[in-house]
This record gives C-alpha cells, structure tokens and sequence, in this order.
C-alpha cells in the first residue's frame, strides 16, 4: 500500500499495477465456443451478406432492445450513417456534445449540421428543455445519447419530438441491456444504434446494430447495408457496405452469451468503486438512478478539484504512472473539436465543466475488487496530500510553485 506522497509512481515510487489496467479491456468470452461458432462458419462456407450468424445475432439484439428489427453492422459509426439517410434527414440535427465524437462525425459524415445542446450538470445527459429550445427551421431530427450506459431523458425527448414533428433517435453505443423503469432504453424514439466494438459490454471484434420497431425503415436500412440493393432499394444516398461479417457475429454471439455475467461482475465493481471512493473529497462517482438498469460497463468519477485540491488532468497522469490507464471520456466535448470548433460562438457551460473533470475508471472482467481497492487507495492518498502532490509535481515540471 502506498502511504507517502514517494511512493506514487509519478514520484519514482513502484507502479501500483505492473501490468497497465485499461478502461475497455475486451470482456472474456468463452473461447471454445467462439472457435465453435468459427468452424462452423468455416464448414458452412458463409462468411458475410446476413449468414446464419448474423441473422441469429439480430434476433438476439431485437428481443434484447424489445423491438421487432435489429439490423447488425460493420460497426456503430457507419450504423449512424445509415440511419440518417434511411430517416432521409437534411440540415441540422440536435445533439448533446458531451459524447465521443463518432454521434457528432456520423451525422456531418452524411452531410448534416450537429446543433449542440448542453446538458445536465448532475448526469452529463441532454437536457430536453434546452433541445426544445435548439428547434429551428433547419432542424430535421434529435439525437439522443444514452452517455456511459446512464439513461438520457428519452421520454422527455420523445415529447419534444413528437410536439415539433421530429424524428428521435439514439446513439445507444454504451446502452446494450439497459432499462428504464424496466423499458428497455433501446426501445425510445424511432430507433436506436448499439456498437460491439471490444470496448464495450459485448463485443464483436467491431461491430454495431440499429434496433427499430419500424419495419418500413428497417428495410431501408437493410438495403443501404448492401450496395442499396434488395427490398427497401432505392435511397437517394444509394448504398454502402455496412454489414457485419460471420466472425464478428460469432464473436458478438459469444460475447451476447456472458453478458449477464459480465453486467454481474461489472455492478460488484461498481459497488466496490463507491464503497472505495466514499468520502475522498472531491471525488463524485457519478452515481446510478433506481429507475435504471445499467451495464455498468463505463465507471465515470468527477474531480471537483477545488474541493479534490488537484485537477483531473494531474490526477489521470499519477493514474496512468500506476498503470491504470484512466481516460478522460469525453473530453474535448464535440463542439471543442474541429470541424466543429472553428468560427463556434455559444459555449455550453454544464458540458465544459464536466469535459474538464470526469474520467473513466477501469472495469470489465480484468478488473477484480482488489485492483479496485488498490486504485482508491490511490485516489485517497492523492487527494489527502494533494497540496504535498501538487507542489513535487511543479518542482518536477520545473513550474514555479
Ligand atoms: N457513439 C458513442 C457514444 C461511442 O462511445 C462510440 C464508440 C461510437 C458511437 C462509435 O462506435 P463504433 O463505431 O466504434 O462501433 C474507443 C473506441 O474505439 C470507440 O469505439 C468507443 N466509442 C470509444 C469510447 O472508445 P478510443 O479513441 O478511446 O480508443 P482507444 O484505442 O484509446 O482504446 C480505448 C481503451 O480501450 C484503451 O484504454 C485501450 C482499450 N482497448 C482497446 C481495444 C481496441 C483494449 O484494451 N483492447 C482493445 O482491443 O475510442
């Protein structure tokens, strides 16, 4: 255990982990029965272009969002893309910044404006009132994001779509399995996109998926997935190649199978982080709702460092010094990035602040309540000597102290 502002890595002292611990790690799946599902799409001679596999996956993910139609892709991004055009969406569409950039980049990819609404300071979600108020002329659609696998205000949302004539749709790349009072999240709006990429709660190598109860759109969707070919043929936008291939189904499949476990073991992190995390100063651990069911696959703690005494940033480089490679999700906030940055005018003042102090922390199935304990006891020594730690750590920058 480390007791002295000496024994933190940044300071010459012994790294807490000697393996580097990251958010994202690929959840473990059962290995034989992935290389089952690859031989036998090896033996079935099927490889792409909605095989068995995939075809099985989609039914799977359907009955999980409790929609009619899951329509399985290449990877989230390219899902986005392809709803926009399936929705036949032009000018601006509103979103929240406090995102990765992939909600933001799909949407100027296919030749839209993101309006960037603020959010709310407690739970980093978009706030409806502030996306009613966002509604011009130009706009053509909402886009909701159910940030760090919490639930954005959906019905809310749908509200305000529904008043101005608007279609709503979800990124729910962090979302797989979540609910709200028992609804799945996924199930809002007109649909929703979920992405397997390994960083996530179920993984297929890459992936993603657009879940909708519209039938008509799905078929859309399934046509702009192949070439613009098939039944639902004919978008202005033509085609692409969206789909998802025999091995990241198999992959996604084998994933989908632990997910129950993989959300068990990820919640005992996360009782374990609040329990570890309770009363250091300045540490929030952005916390869960009960009307929510949760993945827990995205562990978010916010640094008030007036309060904390250090800033996020020092703290995720002692952090990263230990190997415990935290990252600063999601920080720039999107209208912070170019193309968006440049000429902007509006600031949005809740997704600023949040942007400058949250951090993931490590969870998923390399992650044990020990490594949890150890990276609090971390976080605790930090902030009780935060005054000791912020001035060797100017001494070391040779910054005036
Ligand atoms: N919407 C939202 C809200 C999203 O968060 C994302 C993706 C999307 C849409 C788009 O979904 P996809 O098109 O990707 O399906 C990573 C992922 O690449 C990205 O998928 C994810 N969100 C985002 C939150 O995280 P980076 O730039 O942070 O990646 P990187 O390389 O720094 O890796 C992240 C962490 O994961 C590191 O700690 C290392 C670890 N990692 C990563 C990979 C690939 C592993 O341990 N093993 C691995 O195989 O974007």
């Amino acid at each position: 255990m480390k007791l002295t502002t000496g024994d933190l890595a940044i300071f010459g002292g012994v790294h807490a982990f000697l393996r580097p611990l990251y958010v994202g790690s690929p959840n473990t799946v059962d290995r034989d029965r992935l290389f089952d599902r690859l031989n036998w799409a090896l033996d079935n001679q099927w490889l792409s272009n909605s095989g068995p596999l995939a075809v099985e996956f989609e039914a799977r993910t359907a009955e999980l969002a409790g929609v009619r139609n899951s329509v399985a892709t290449c990877n989230a991004t390219v899902a986005l893309q392809m709803l926009c055009h399936a929705l036949e969406l032009s000018g601006e569409v509103i979103m929240p910044s406090l995102t990765f950039a992939a909600t933001a980049h799909a949407a100027r990819w296919v030749g839209l404006d993101p309006v960037f609404v603020d959010v709310d300071p407690q739970t980093g979600q978009l706030d409806p009132a502030l996306a009613a108020e966002a509604v011009g002329p130009l706009t053509s659609a909402i886009l909701g994001v159910h940030l760090w696998g919490r639930t954005c205000p959906a019905p809310e949302l749908e509200k305000v779509a529904v008043d101005h004539g608007l279609p709503l749709f979800f990124d729910a790349a962090h979302a797989i399995g979540c609910t709200l009072d028992g609804r799945p999240v996924a199930s809002f709006g007109n649909a929703s996109v979920f992405s397997f990429h390994p960083t996530k709660v179920v993984a297929g190598f890459e992936g993603g998926a657009i879940v909708t109860d519209d039938d008509a759109l799905a078929g859309r969707l399934r046509s702009l997935r192949n070439f613009g070919m098939g039944p639902g043929a004919g978008s202005p936008a033509g085609g692409t190649n969206g789909k998802m291939s025999e091995a990241a189904a198999a992959m996604a499949l084998t994933s989908l199978d632990g997910f129950e476990r993989a959300v068990a073991h990820n919640r005992s992190n996360f009782d374990a982080y609040a329990a570890g995390l309770d009363k250091i100063p300045g540490v929030r651990l952005i916390p869960h709702d009960p009307s929510e069911s949760r993945n827990y696959q995205y562990v978010i703690i916010e640094i008030d460092e007036p309060v904390a005494g250090v800033d996020r940033d020092l703290v995720l480089e002692i952090l990263q010094a230990e190997h415990i490679m935290a990252k600063p999700y999601f920080s720039p906030a999107c209208h912070e990035l170019e193309p968006y940055r440049s000429g902007r005018t509006f600031r949005l003042p809740h997704t600023e602040r949040l942007a400058g102090r949250v951090l993931a922390l490590p969870t998923g199935s390399a992650v044990s309540r020990e490594s949890i304990r150890r990276i609090c006891d971390v976080l605790r020594l930090v902030v009780s000597r935060s005054d000791e730690v912020t001035s060797r750590w100017q001494q070391m920058k040779g910054r005036p102290t």
